[in-house]
C-alpha cells in the first residue's frame, strides 16, 4: 500500500516527534555556537546565558507546547531555563512536551577551556491522561549507574541483575561476563571527587581501569552505551537532573541505569524524607520510571570534545558542529555534522527577539 498524503499527515500528528525533533538540534547547534565566545573566559555564566538565550530564541519560532520540567538553577545557582518556564509558541493545537535541558552540561569545563562539554536536551511526549511524561527527582544528587545494552541483553537472558546494592566488585564482574572480558579489560568512568575516594580505590584494587573526569556525567553515563566509546560502566554520585537526560538518551540506546537519590547531609535528607517519604526516597529509579511511555528524544551538541561528541571547530570562516539525535520510538541514532558559514549564519535571540549575527 502506498502512502497518501492523509496518511502522511496522520503519521505526524501521531507521531509529532518526528516533525519537532529537528528543531531540537537546531536549538543546541545554537547554544553552542553562542556560547563558544565564552570559551576558556572563566566566565561560567556567561557562557550558560548565552546558550539558554539561543535555545530560547529558538523556541520562540516553534509550534510546540512544551514546559520544562527539568532545567537549571537548583544545582549551580547559574542563570538558566527553569523548571515550570514554557518552551515553544504554545499556539492551540501543539503537540504537548515535558522538556529537560541543560544548556551547557560542563560549564566549569567551558570556562576552563577544558574537554567534556555538551548543550543537551530531551523531551518526552505529554499525553492528555499524564500528569508528568518525566520525573522531577527532587535531590541535588543521585547515585548512577550506567552500563550499556550488552549487559541489558545478558540480564534478559538470564543473569543475575544488576543492582544498586551490589558491591561494588560483583558489578564490575557481571559486566564483566556480560561483555566476554575480564575485569582488568574494563573501563568504568567517573567524577574525580572526594566522595568517590572509597569507590575509586575498590575499582583499581578490582583491577579495573579508571577514567576520571572533572564534569559533565551525562556524556559520562551515556558512554557505555555507545559502541565505540571504550567506557564499560558508568559508577557515581551527580546532579540529578541530569540522570533525567541521560534516561531519554538510554531508551533510545537500549542501554540502562539505575538511579537512587544520594542527600548530601542530614538536612537534606530530613527535607527529602518530609517531601517525597522514605520509599520515594530509597527507591531505586530505571530510565523508563524517569521518563515515562515511549516517547523520548534526546539531542547534543558538542560544545569542547567529549567521548559523545567532538567540540565545535572553528575555521576559515566556518564553524562545523557534531550533534547526535536519537529517539525511543525508531531507536534511530542520528550523527549530524553542520558547517555554518559565519559570514551567513545568523541564529534567533530571545534577548534581541531577532535574527542575530555570530560575528558582527
Ligand atoms: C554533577 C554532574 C554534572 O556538575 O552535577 C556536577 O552531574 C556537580 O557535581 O554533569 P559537584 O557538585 O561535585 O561539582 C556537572 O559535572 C556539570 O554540571
Amino acid at each position: 500500500m502506498h502512502d497518501t498524503p492523509q496518511s502522511i499527515a496522520s503519521l505526524t500528528s501521531s507521531d509529532p516527534e518526528r516533525t519537532i525533533e529537528f528543531e531540537f538540534v537546531r536549538a543546541t547547534e545554537n547554544a553552542a555556537l553562542n556560547s563558544l565566545s565564552w570559551f576558556g573566559r572563566g566566565e561560567k555564566e556567561k557562557a550558560d546565558a548565552a546558550a539558554c538565550d539561543a535555545i530560547y530564541g529558538v523556541f520562540d519560532l516553534v509550534d510546540i507546547a512544551g514546559e520544562v520540567v527539568i532545567g537549571e538553577g537548583i544545582k549551580d545557582n547559574a542563570p538558566g531555563i527553569f523548571l515550570g518556564e514554557q518552551l515553544g509558541t504554545w499556539r492551540h493545537g501543539s503537540a504537548r512536551f515535558d522538556i529537560a535541558l541543560d544548556p551547557i552540561d560542563g560549564t566549569s569545563n567551558i570556562a576552563r577551556g577544558m574537554p567534556n562539554s555538551i548543550s543537551v536536551m530531551a523531551a518526552s511526549e505529554r499525553l492528555p491522561h499524564q500528569e508528568h511524561a518525566m520525573k522531577n527527582i527532587p535531590a541535588f544528587y543521585s547515585t548512577k549507574l550506567a552500563y550499556g545494552p550488552e549487559v541489558v541483553r545478558a540480564v534478559e537472558g538470564g543473569m543475575d541483575p544488576i543492582s544498586l546494592d551490589d558491591p561494588i566488585e560483583s558489578t564490575l564482574s557481571k559486566v564483566a561476563k556480560a561483555q566476554g572480558k575480564r575485569i582488568n579489560e574494563l573501563v568504568v568512568m567517573t567524577m574525580d571527587r572526594p566522595r568517590h575516594a572509597e569507590l575509586i580505590q575498590r575499582i583499581r584494587a578490582a583491577g579495573a581501569s579508571l577514567r576520571l573526569i572533572t564534569d559533565g556525567d551525562i556524556t559520562a553515563a551515556v558512554s557505555p552505551s555507545l559502541p565505540d566509546s571504550g567506557v564499560d560502566l558508568y559508577y557515581g554520585i551527580g546532579g540529578s537532573p541530569e540522570g533525567i537526560l541521560t534516561a531519554a538518551a538510554m531508551k533510545a540506546l537500549g542501554g540502562a541505569m539505575l538511579l537512587r537519590m544520594w542527600p548530601r547531609d542530614d538536612a537534606e535528607r530530613a527535607a527529602l524524607l518530609e517531601q517525597v517519604g522514605e520509599e520515594e526516597l530509597n527507591r531505586v529509579f530505571r530510565c523508563e520510571d524517569l521518563v515515562c511511555g515511549n516517547s523520548a528524544l534526546f539531542c547534543a551538541t558538542g560544545i569542547s570534545d567529549s567521548p559523545l561528541l567532538p567540540g565545535v571547530q572553528l575555521f576559515g570562516g566556518k564553524a562545523v558542529t557534531h550533534s547526535v539525535l536519537m529517539r525511543e520510538r525508531s531507536r534511530t541514532v542520528r550523527y549530524i555534522r553542520a558547517v555554518h558559514d559565519l559570514r551567513h549564519k545568523s541564529i534567533h535571540l530571545r534577548s534581541k527577539r531577532a535574527e542575530s549575527k555570530l560575528v558582527p
